[in-house]
């Protein structure tokens, strides 16, 4: 196997899957690619250099059917509907560094390269494929795999439904990387995360591997294979590549691909996880090439307790969520609401209880409370603290404690779990408003008024320094109202270095997480 002449020491390659350009953006595709920008923003102001790719998948039978049915040539249509999930990007903020499309010249070269490496490695033979296809999954199944349909029809184990392929086909060797897969797992037992799947991978390799058939002749709209042009190579064998093709692959002395090859994480969704824990690693270890550091295997977001399908009317547009309850409100949202890996279920109504509980209440107040009162008490200038107290170190030290304990999170891909531990400091800071009541100081007490008030501008720096991964749009704006420069907003500015200087000037206090009001969008809420 060849390994990487220069290690990855700080480098973070994180990936979404590439989307299928068959249909137009819904929620599922939102999710994967704000979970994964959220990654992506954190390890970048953690010092990482980061590359985050995304794209989309435009080969294969499922599109080529798609095409046709919109009146359209495969080119065209994969020209349109790419550049709609190219706008989601937009849309939901994200900061991809490249964004990959299959049908580019680069990837077609990298496809035929690693073909052409597994053929030297004697993994690929003629033969001929006879059995079932489900086009929707663009997959193989063996008899015995099937389960039955809601008419007793035989289905795939999606519930999508099958044909009967028989052609010549090329054949990967799978079987041949049965036992090097299991010492993988075992050697790497992080490779594949959660757990629970990462158990259902490796029952599935114990229980066998058949060779895989990856080249088609009955459609051609795919990368032709090396030296036999009656074939295009498996619609996943082509996707599959696009990690590599983003790195400068087959390129050997690619700087990207000497710096970030092997990929940190590929975030994948429950259904592709086959395709990424099983066929991708044997793909590369037949190649020659490291496999990936890891594939983290999200789990599945319903609609109101459905599955989210056009035949109920229920798929959820990210770009009306967008518009209807705003970007970091939805970004919160699908980041906190379920543990990363569970499935989820969408509702307008857990959204708005989000958005209105810890968005507008619990951080939108704390911040509208502290920024008013430094507006109306102190002239507008951040206020020098005095002696501290037993509370305010503790609130202090809370914060100081923070990026530690979030960065092991995030190194687990526990978004979630990083905005808990965010949300105990917001919750901390209320508590201590509610306790030290500042504005009661202000005659009585306004050496302590001004040590609280200090207190607080800097607990909120933290808080507004470690959610701008999560919310860009809002993070930036707390931290307008700080006044904290834009050169001190990476995570290296949290020590007490770059503690808030007493006698700032701070802007005129706007709201920040208005409360939603059916019908209605309102920051009237938002008052000390
Ligand atoms: O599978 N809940 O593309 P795809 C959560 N082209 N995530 C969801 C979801 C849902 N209801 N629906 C979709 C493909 N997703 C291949 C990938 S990669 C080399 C090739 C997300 O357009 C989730 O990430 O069908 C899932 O894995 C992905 O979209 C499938 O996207």
């Amino acid at each position: 196997m060849r390994y990487n002449i220069m290690p990855a020491i700080d480098s973070y390659f994180i990936t979404t899957p590439i989307y299928y350009v068959n249909d137009v953006p819904h929620l599922g595709h939102a999710y994967t690619t704000i979970v994964c920008d959220s990654l992506a923003r954190f390890m970048r102001l953690d010092g990482k250099e980061v590359m985050f790719l995304t794209g989309t998948d435009e080969h294969g039978q499922k599109v080529e059917k798609s095409a046709r049915s919109a009146g359209e040539t495969p080119s065209d249509f994969t020209d349109r509907v790419s550049q709609r999930f190219r706008d989601l990007t937009a849309k939901l903020g994200i900061s991809n560094d490249d964004f990959i499309r299959t049908t580019e010249q680069r990837h077609i070269k990298a496809c035929q390269a690693i073909w052409t490496a597994l053929v030297k490695s004697g993994d690929i033979y003629l033969g001929s494929y006879a059995g079932w296809y489900s086009v929707r999954d663009e997959a193989f199944f063996a008899e015995g795999e099937l389960i039955n349909g809601e008419f007793g029809e035989r289905v795939a184990p999606s519930g999508a439904s099958i044909e009967w392929v028989e052609e010549p086909s090329y054949f990967f060797r799978l079987s041949r990387w049965q036992q090097p897969l299991l010492d993988f797992y075992e050697k790497h037992p992080h490779f594949i995360l959660p757990e629970t799947r990462r158990n259902e991978v490796v029952s599935f390799v114990k229980g066998g591997l058949q060779d895989l058939s990856v080249s088609r002749t009955s459609f051609r709209w795919g990368v032709p294979v090396p030296c036999d042009n009656n074939h295009i190579m498996y619609v996943w064998l082509d996707a599959l590549t696009n990690y590599l093709t983003a790195t400068g692959y087959p390129e050997p002395l690619s700087v990207s691909f000497q710096r970030f090859w092997p990929a940190t994480v590929h975030v994948v969704g429950k259904d592709i996880l086959r395709f990424h824990a099983v066929y991708w690693p044997a793909f590369l270890m037949s190649a020659g090439i490291t496999p990936p550091e890891r594939v983290f295997a999200h789990g599945w977001w319903t609609v109101e307790g459905q599955k989210m399908s056009k035949s109920l009317h229920n798929v959820v547009e990210p770009f009306d969520l967008v518009d209807k309850f705003g970007l970091d409100q939805v970004r919160y949202f699908l980041l906190r609401e379920v543990p990363f890996g569970s499935d989820g279920n969408f509702s307008e109504t857990a959204l708005i209880h989000r958005i209105n509980s810890d968005l507008a209440n619990d951080l939108g107040n704390l911040a509208q409370r502290v920024f008013s009162m430094i507006h109306r008490n102190c002239e507008a200038a951040l206020p020098a603290p005095s002696t501290y107290i037993d509370s305010d170190n503790a609130l202090l030290g809370h914060a100081h404690k923070l990026l530690p304990q979030i960065r092991d999170s995030m190194e687990q891909q526990a978004s979630h779990e990083a905005l808990e531990k965010l949300w105990a400091l917001v919750r901390a800071a209320n508590a201590y408003v509610d306790h030290q009541a500042p504005w009661s100081l202000k005659k009585t007490n306004p050496a302590r008024m001004n040590t609280v008030l200090y207190v607080l501008a800097e607990s909120l720096r933290h808080i507004a320094i470690l959610i701008q991964p999560f919310m860009p749009t809002a993070a930036g704006k707390l931290l307008d109202q700080l006044a904290v420069p834009l050169e001190a907003r990476a995570f290296d500015s949290l020590g007490k270095n770059n503690s808030l200087t007493a006698g700032r000037i701070m802007p005129k206090p706007e709201g920040i997480f208005p409360r939603f009001v059916e019908g209605n969008v309102s920051g009237d809420s938002q008052t000390l």
